[in-house]
């Protein structure tokens, strides 16, 4: 067996280690196994170019600083970054200023500043995120001070996040950086979280809390799956009646106008997107509640049964109330892109209405539900190009051959025809987003994170032209067994492992690396979590006593 040693043993474990593979050596230094740490401390994901030095710095509580430098477009009225300095010096040092901290005669130089230079004119400071934001930057961390570089304020929210992780506790408990050079930018644009608040609803801090994390995973765009057959928690200003009726509580499990805006606010104060699903014609048993005429009636042999099935394809007034509710959708929600679903229509309840039987033949359909179905995307889609938005959908709107406006974004989610769908969405010219391999909602035993890890997402037989039309992947994590309780734990760390196969370089695929690393980026994100609910309860006992 090779007993693999420390040299370095006083070392912490953000700095990088020594290893020494040879046995027999260094008589009287502690054998540790092979996964003892990764050279990248606990950097999560990794990014594109690293260099680490073994010189650390301190950082001193009391009097460090994060700076807007000389010459940045972007200066104290930029809240969006005032506030993530504000935010991140949180991270770093806890949210009180410490005074009297551990001072050594010698010791490391301390590093006073982080200075954060926006290079382009337009720092985008009071805009949106968007599919083509840019998000690389350059962190330097040497003396004078250490210099983070980005042409967007998007990049410097993910230098930020680096450099909070660069920081450790050295072994008297100051907080230490090591001198690094650090150069990166995501390797795909599209890294998102799915959230269904449809199943269970989601309380607006659960949402907050994993914005919060998505940011420190440089996970960049919240797909909210809003609302679905079980319940409609959207409250429409123009249809109030949806979720009056089709809320799980009309009060108290519906998202305001207030809410909606406070969670957007939110993600792009962290540089993520928020792209709302309002998924039709099938998954909209809520949308009847509120909504007369809207579904259509099944029948049972030549009378109505009672219930209804997908949208009523073959109605104006069908048309009419899908005009107004995308109308207010392109208001409310200031992304280019809105999710309009189209899978999983359950043809049976068209199939056994009479009235729907003469319209097709009428329209020269015949039999084929699929040509339904598309008819009825085909308007949805046009729709919702007059509110000058672009929308994704899920693979089946393709696969039926509905004609798409050409920057429509394909979102691959059956797993057993992957690779298949992944050429053909892309042979046939369209951005396609992944999310087939990461379904997790769905549970097994053990470390599973490993099987998100390893999944390719360029892992099909495309040309060049074809993989630059893969533009990224999202996690999902479906709502029918998720709620506020067991959210948390459901999601991460295992939404990690996706955004590291979405943000670092193709051959960053060391599993026990990214253990090594994963684990202690596991640790900081419990421990962020564990602050705010501390906080949330110092404040809830001021209020409450
Ligand atoms: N809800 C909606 C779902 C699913 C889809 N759409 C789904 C289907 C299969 C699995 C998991 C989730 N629950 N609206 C499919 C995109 Cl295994």
């Amino acid at each position: 067996m090779v007993a693999v040693r420390r040299v370095a043993a006083p070392c912490p474990w953000v700095c990088v280690w020594v290893w020494v593979a040879v046995a027999g050596l260094c008589q009287g230094l502690q054998d540790v196994d092979v996964d003892g740490g990764s050279k990248y401390g606990s950097l999560w994901p990794l990014p594109q170019r690293v260099s680490l030095s073994e010189v650390a710095f301190r950082l001193a509580g009391a009097s460090f600083r994060v700076t807007d430098a000389e010459g940045s477009s972007a200066g104290p009225a930029c809240s969006l970054l005032q506030n993530a300095y504000r935010r991140y010096y949180g991270y770093v040092f806890g949210d009180a200023r410490k005074t009297g901290h551990f001072r050594r005669k010698a010791g490391p130089a301390e590093l006073p500043e982080l200075q954060v230079m926006i290079t382009s004119p337009d720092s985008e400071c009071d805009g949106y995120p968007g599919a083509a934001s840019d998000e690389s930057y350059e962190l330097s961390v040497d003396q004078p001070y250490a210099i983070l570089k980005a042409p967007k304020v998007w990049g410097a929210l993910r230098g930020l996040e680096t450099f909070s992780q660069l920081v450790f506790e050295d072994e008297y408990g100051a907080k230490s950086i090591n001198a690094s050079k650090i150069i990166d930018f995501p390797r795909f644009q599209h890294r998102g979280i799915l959230l269904d608040t449809s199943r269970h609803f989601l309380p607006i801090k659960v949402i907050l809390a994993n914005l919060e994390a998505m940011a420190m995973n440089k996970i960049n765009v919240f797909h909210w799956h809003i609302v679905d057959d079980p319940s409609f928690p959207y409250l429409s200003r123009t249809f109030p009646q949806l979720s009056q009726k089709g809320a799980y509580h009309p009060y108290t499990h519906v998202y305001t106008p207030a809410d909606v805006k406070m969670i957007i606010e939110f993600a792009r104060m962290r540089g993520i997107r928020v792209v709302p699903e309002f998924d039709t014609p099938g998954h909209t048993q809520s949308w009847g509640k509120g909504q007369k005429d809207l579904l259509t009636p099944c029948y049972s042999g030549s009378s109505p049964s009672g219930t209804f099935g997908p949208v009523n394809p073959m109605l104006n007034t069908t048309y009419d109330f899908m005009n107004q509710f995308f109308k207010e959708i392109s208001t409310v929600f200031p992304d280019h892109y809105v999710h309009l679903g189209g899978d999983e229509v359950d043809f049976s309840c068209w199939r056994s209405n009479p009235d729907i039987q003469k319209w097709m033949d009428q329209q020269g359909f015949g039999k084929d539900y699929a040509k339904l179905e598309s008819f009825y995307i085909q308007n949805i889609l046009a729709i919702v190009t007059a509110t000058k938005k672009g929308y994704m959908i899920w693979q089946e709107v393709f696969d039926n051959d509905v004609k798409l406006k050409p920057d429509t974004v394909v979102n691959v989610w059956i797993n057993s025809r992957l690779q298949e769908e992944m050429f053909n969405v892309t042979a046939a010219g369209f951005t396609t987003i992944l999310s087939a391999p990461w379904y997790l909602d769905y549970i097994s035993y053990g470390q599973d994170w490993q099987r998100y890890y390893k999944v390719e997402p360029l892992d099909f037989k495309g040309s060049d032209a074809q993989n630059k039309l893969v533009i990224g992947g999202e996690a999902c994590l479906w709502g029918e067994y998720v709620d506020s309780t067991n959210l948390t734990p459901r999601l991460w760390p295992r939404a990690s492992a996706v955004g590291e196969r979405l943000w670092s370089a193709k051959e960053v695929t060391d599993v026990n690396d990214a253990y090594s690393r994963l684990s202690k980026h596991r640790c900081r994100m419990v421990e962020s979590a564990t602050r705010k609910a501390m906080l949330a309860f110092a404040l809830w006992s001021l209020i409450a006593t």
